[in-house]
């Protein structure tokens, strides 16, 4: 009756009281019965998915906020030192199958709902994604927030509510439209605003000085920084952190009656309107003045915010022990910037040691030294932020004197200390005076004011200690670590492929897994195992049928699960070479069609998929989502190759999105250019779930198939080594493009696909020179080896047994790409932090 009644949306009586329910479930569906009831933001005779949903959520949050709070007080009691996560994004996804399975109370909630006339899988998919973040570097801020409390140690991340966060993509004609993503439409039943905790963060004004003589930052716009807080459950622990994103408000006396009673509407609110601008976007377009301006006063918004609220809890915790010291502060506070984007903290945290507290710079220096460490995502070199001068002295005078002192005292230091680096204090100083633009450059500010510097896989590590911070190196060689990423393996296999993770506990004879992946590797003694083969192969089906139902809902396409599924789904990037992908793949296209009945027999059927964003300005990214959505249409609709092969582009990757493909794969292509992708997580994902890679020696890829072992991972393309040379080769007109790339470019050339002009496109991978032409990512030096690979990939795939193997293998070897591991060599290497269990 459950069912009707939630259908018909009227029930006379909520059915879950009216019928006796078994112990904890019973307790659970009256409790989400009564937020259904009375909960202000829905009529209380609905139980639709979507209000059962919220109501669900809430009950959820109940739960949460009694062990939430009891953390909060349990660090406060303890005051242990705590970390801070700075990140201007979070990919959280949706938290709700998450939130349930870290309090291990599945089978009570979906009892629960069942009788209440839903099924918990459906409710969980009514939740919009919290998309507040680009892509892996988002991401990987969520995976750190799960370890961080499953590992129970204090630590908080901090970053912005954004109104509208990734923008959703919608695929048309044209190729990608970007829309708004109002992941707030109704409201998050997951954040609690906190009234209480509000900062000023001052913008623009001037500098005075003091009569003693003390520089002060006056006057400007001052916009009101209010805390929203989302828990952030451990997985089977009481210790419940917070991720604590900042929302912009103006004061009530910002608002102008006087003008406002004078008709003058626009004026009267105009700080309201301007700071609602600050939380508007994730990642405004930066292409204009306004557009920088915004971005930046973005990042000192996290910044001056986070940074207060800081230093307010180092003083309430440490007065309570008697007289505040601040050299303690650095062995309470540990500050991890994630890349350069929050690099302001460290000019705001000298200002509010030395404007605001007193401290000499000396003091405040060693102080902030101790206490900021920094995390490199990219060695592109478009991608490290370069700030113009001009704006940052307009935006922030005082910080920008702070900066002018620290780059005058770095340059002294190698005048006094290092005259071998004399000649190269210009590139390694933090002011580039260039007339033409003079800019603060921001990693270089990062390098001098932080006691770590790290990279995110070996190899990128490698790089950024003998090319991009190399010069940094010799003078201080103990600073710079390595920390391969991580992902969770709570949300990237215990909750997203159930299926699985059952087989995985059932062979290992114990769940441990979830918080300990290292113990995976016993599974490789049962790698031949002919029972195990079976139930890994029909988890597998079960994924890869889940996955085609839902190509069939989003996309309309329908694509057999017992052919190979292939999937590459990350953003899209020239340097990650989607291109590459999708021209081998128009090239097998050529050669299915070419061949003759008997020839089609022996061919291993596949379905390519491929998803992902283009940034809304990147031309030629776009072209690529277009190109393989053209390609699609003209191969899904060839009755002579179709069984063959299917081309897919899936729509709007997100979070959510991932969770369903991921389960579902089989090979994925992490194909960078050596040496510019500089980790990779998805790959660590697929690997988990027993889909094999193929792919370049390049970021984490290659710590994977050390992990999982050279004979079960598809490698092709030149070194991170090599290319430096190839890509002189080809300036010197030295390289000679193997036929079958030029075979597929003039497939593409031909109109194959469709009247669009895809000669800008392919004119990249052509001509010898300059950056984004003369083929810089060398998609036409390493086409020839990628088809040679994918040719052993369908070799492999003919062989049940083997490739079953290789699956098993592959999970059996992702231990040590757990969040878990990253985070626990975060805490010991260089936060200095150590667990806080809450009793
Ligand atoms: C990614 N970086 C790296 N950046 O590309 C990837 N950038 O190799 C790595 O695995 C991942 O970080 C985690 O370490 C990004 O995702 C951004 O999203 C970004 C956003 C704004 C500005 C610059």
């Amino acid at each position: 009756n459950g069912t009707a009644a939630a259908k018909s949306g009227i029930p006379a009586e909520i059915p879950a009281v009216a019928q006796p329910l078994a112990g904890e479930a019973t307790e659970i569906a009256s409790n989400i019965n009564y937020h259904a009831q009375y909960n202000p933001h829905f009529s209380p005779f609905k139980f639709e998915p979507e209000q059962a949903y919220y109501a669900t959520a809430d009950s959820v949050r109940d739960r949460l906020i009694k062990q939430w709070n009891d953390t909060y007080l349990h660090y406060h009691k303890v005051n242990p030192k705590q970390t801070y996560y700075l990140s201007m994004e979070y990919l959280q996804g949706r938290a709700l199958t998450n939130a349930i399975g870290n309090l291990d109370i599945q089978d009570a909630y979906s009892d629960a709902l069942k009788k209440l006339g839903h099924e918990l899988e459906e409710i969980v998919e009514q939740e919009k994604d919290a998309a507040l973040g680009n892509g892996g570097l988002g991401r990987l801020a969520s995976c750190f927030l799960d370890s961080m409390a499953t590992l129970n140690l204090p630590a908080w991340g901090y970053g912005l509510r954004y109104r509208y966060g990734l923008f959703k993509q919608r695929i048309s004609k044209a190729g990608q439209e970007e829309i708004a993503e109002d992941w707030l439409e109704k409201f998050s039943p997951w954040e609690i605003v906190r009234h209480d905790v509000v900062f000023p963060v001052t913008f623009f004004g001037h500098v005075e000085v003091l009569p003693s003589g003390a520089r002060k930052w006056v006057g400007g716009e001052v916009i009101q920084a209010v805390a929203y807080d989302v828990p952030i459950p451990g997985y089977k622990t009481k210790n419940t952190n917070s991720l604590r994103l900042w929302e912009a408000k103006a004061c009530a006396e910002d608002f102008n009656l006087f003008q406002f009673n004078d008709g003058q509407y626009e004026s009267a609110a105009q700080l309201h309107s301007r700071a609602q601008q600050i939380c508007a976007v994730l990642y405004p377009g930066d292409a204009t003045e306004s557009g920088k301006l915004l971005r930046l006063k973005q990042q000192f918004f996290l910044c001056s915010a986070s940074l207060q609220d800081i230093i307010f809890r180092f003083k309430e915790r440490e007065e309570g022990n008697g007289v505040l010291q601040w050299p303690k502060f650095p062995t309470k506070v540990a500050v991890q910037l994630n890349d350069t984007h929050p690099t302001l903290a460290i000019p705001e945290l000298m200002r509010l040691l030395m404007d605001e507290e007193g401290l000499g710079w000396d003091d405040a220096w060693d102080i902030t030294t101790r206490t900021i460490a920094y995390t490199n995502h990219t060695v592109l070199p478009e991608a490290l932020e370069k700030w113009s001068q001009a704006v940052m002295w307009k935006l922030l005078p005082r910080h920008m004197e702070i900066i002018e002192e620290v780059d005058k005292r770095f340059i002294a230091m190698i005048q006094s200390t290092r005259h071998d680096l004399e000649s190269k204090v210009s590139s390694i100083r933090i002011l580039d005076h260039n007339p033409q633009k003079p800019v603060v450059r921001m990693a270089n500010l990062c390098v001098v004011s932080s006691h770590t510097v790290n990279g995110v896989a070996q190899l990128h590590s490698d790089i950024l200690k003998s090319d991009l911070f190399a010069d940094y190196v010799s003078i201080w060689p103990t600073k710079f670590q390595n920390k391969t990423n991580g992902i969770t393996p709570r949300r990237w296999l215990r909750f997203c492929s159930p299926e699985l993770s059952q087989i995985i506990t059932k062979w290992l004879k114990t769940d441990k897994w979830v918080t300990n992946l290292d113990l995976l590797t016993k599974l490789r003694q049962f790698a031949d195992n002919e029972e195990l083969h079976a139930e890994w192969e029909s988890a597998k089906m079960a994924n890869k049928q889940r996955l085609a139902q839902y190509i069939m809902q989003v996309t309309g396409v329908s694509i057999d699960p017992n052919t190979l599924f292939d999937i590459q789904v990350k953003r899209i990037h020239e340097y990650k070479r989607q291109l590459l992908n999708i021209l081998g793949t128009v090239y097998r296209y050529k050669k299915i069609k070419e061949m003759s009945p008997s020839e089609r027999e022996r061919i291993t059927p596949r379905t390519v998929m491929l998803g992902g964003k283009a940034f809304a300005t990147y031309t030629n990214a776009k072209r690529i989502v277009k190109l393989v959505n053209d390609v699609g249409a003209v191969v899904n609709s060839d009755p002579e190759v179709n069984s063959y092969l299917k081309v897919v582009f899936v729509p709007n990757y997100n979070v959510s999105v991932a969770e369903m493909l991921i389960p579902g794969s089989e090979l994925s292509q992490h194909i960078s250019t050596a040496g510019m992708e500089a980790s990779g997580t998805s790959n660590m994902k697929f690997a988990l779930n027993g889909c094999l890679i193929i792919g370049t020696l390049d970021g984490a890829n290659v710590e994977i198939r050390e992990e999982i072992g050279e004979d079960n991972f598809f490698l092709f393309g030149a070194s991170a080594e090599e290319v430096p040379r190839l890509r002189k080769e080809r300036e010197n007109g030295l390289f000679k493009p193997d036929t079958r790339f030029e075979e597929a470019k003039q497939f593409i050339r031909s109109g194959a696909f469709g009247s669009y002009d895809y000669n800008p496109l392919l004119e990249s991978l052509e001509g010898n020179s300059g950056y984004g032409r003369g083929d810089y990512f060398l998609v036409g030096r390493d086409f020839p080896s990628y088809i040679d690979a994918q040719a052993r990939v369908d070799e492999a795939y003919k062989e049940r047994k083997r490739w079953i193997k290789m699956s098993i293998l592959s999970t059996a070897g992702s231990g040590k790409f757990s969040s878990d591991r990253t985070i626990s060599q975060y805490a010991k290497e260089i936060w200095n932090i150590e667990e806080c269990l809450v009793p």
